[in-house]
């Protein structure tokens, strides 16, 4: 049978399934093929391989692209960002400069704060307007599918607005958006010191957010000074009841037993963990947590970087996102990110790519759809301007994609 669009002549073709040569564990154990070719039929692919392709495969109307030997892998999946929000903080990062700490701009009422009022000042269509000019960056950048969270609202009403914009998004342009409701991301001014009444109200938020069908994950900030462990279990507890699937930002400043935590709720994946402990880092293990690290908040904040070596010895598996949001990584860039892996987490280009990819589809619980060009997955496809995955990784803050294709049309091409 002919496919609707093929795409041959590609150098190399990492498709990200996941093959057991080395083990199952390892971060390196995906498929990689030489001058292969890809099928793609109703939005989802259709057949795949090395050398020629069968000429069974093309008729008339079959659109076919040479790849002209570059490299192609699946979509890029950011499966971390705080995509909708008014506003920006530019102003924060001359206050950091001068010496400031992000837990110290937030305490004085900016941080987070400051994009909550931000947000709630601004109206839906301002928000997708302004998401929107994101979402098209992204897009140029390779990525296919985002996570989008709430958590500028702090109350019912703009955690809602900030879900249907997301649901708007999804709607009106390529990329899929996933949703997570974030509503403990910070202690809303008019709850200083009455921490517990602001847990009761988020947990009272969440079957709206369920009855509205608005988020399939839920996410709270677990941190020192923020939300603590205790209340973290509470509210994921909560929502794990309701039938949402859960993730946490856990240990990104300090180390307080949210990785540990992530481990015994068996969240989907675990956010950051810079100040991971060991005993965090079993736990992660041992419930299968994937492991989303940002390493662009640890460049754009000057911290350390998250032990992801020693995770992957560990036999952790790792997810890499950009983490975009107006305070500690104002960035589209995935592709920066990948080359700040290679640089200061000493991943190998493999196991970039299959953090960005399979790795990041498990992390939303979306890997027998997306993160890997496999029969009957989404046709989600990027190609870079390189003919080796290397240069992509070395020639850094630039954009290397030559062409994007989401469900099997193409959506961006250079
Ligand atoms: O707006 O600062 N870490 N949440 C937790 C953020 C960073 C986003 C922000
Ligand atoms: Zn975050």
């Amino acid at each position: 049978m002919a496919s609707d669009l093929l795409v041959y002549n590609i150098g190399v073709l990492i498709t990200s399934k996941e093959i057991d040569i080395i083990n199952k564990t390892s971060m390196e154990n995906i498929e990689v093929l030489n001058n292969a070719y890809v099928a793609i039929k109703n939005g989802h692919i259709f057949s795949l391989g090395e050398g020629d392709y069968d000429s069974s495969l093309i008729e008339s109307n079959t659109i076919l692209i040479d790849a002209e030997k570059n490299v192609v892998i699946p979509g890029l999946i950011d499966s971390h960002t705080h995509l909708v929000h008014g506003g920006s903080r530019e102003n924060e990062m001359f206050l950091k400069a001068k010496g400031a700490t992000y837990m110290e701009i937030l305490n004085a009422g900016g941080g987070i704060l400051s994009t909550v009022k931000a947000t709630k000042e601004a109206t839906k269509e301002e928000l997708v307007e302004k998401a929107k000019i994101s979402l098209k960056k992204m897009l140029a950048f390779g990525i296919t599918t985002i996570e989008s969270k709430s958590g500028y609202g702090l109350d019912l009403e703009t955690e809602i607005k900030q879900l249907e914009v997301n649901q708007i998004l999804d709607k009106e342009q390529p990329i899929d958006i996933v949703s997570t409701f974030m509503g403990a991301h910070a202690i809303p001014k008019e709850y200083k010191g009455k921490e517990e009444a602001f847990i009761k109200n988020v947990i009272q938020m969440l079957p709206e957010i369920k009855a509205k069908n608005l988020a399939e994950f839920c996410d709270i900030f677990c941190e020192h000074g923020i939300f603590s462990v205790d209340q973290s279990r509470e509210v994921l507890k909560a929502a794990k009841k309701l039938g949402f699937k859960l993730k946490i930002h856990a240990d990104e400043i300090e180390s307080i037993g949210g990785a540990e935590l992530a481990g015994e709720l068996e969240t989907t994946s675990s956010e950051h963990l810079m100040a991971v402990s060991d005993e965090g880092i079993i736990a992660l293990k041992n419930s299968g947590v994937i492991a989303n690290i940002l390493p662009g908040t640890s460049f754009y904040l000057k911290k350390e970087y998250a032990p992801v070596r020693k995770m992957i010895d560990y036999g952790v598996q790792i997810a890499l996102s950009t983490d975009y949001n107006p305070g500690s990584c104002p960035t589209e860039n995935l592709q920066l990110i990948m080359q700040i892996a290679a640089l200061y987490l000493n991943m190998s280009p493999i196991e970039i790519i299959k953090a960005v990819t399979i790795n990041g589809a498990k992390s939303l619980n979306k890997e027998k759809q997306i993160g890997s060009i496999e029969i009957g997955k989404k046709a989600d496809l990027v190609m870079f301007n390189s003919k080796s995955l290397e240069y992509i990784l070395y020639h850094f803050g630039i954009n290397h994609t030559k062409m994007v294709i989401k469900n099997g049309e193409i959506v961006y091409y250079i």
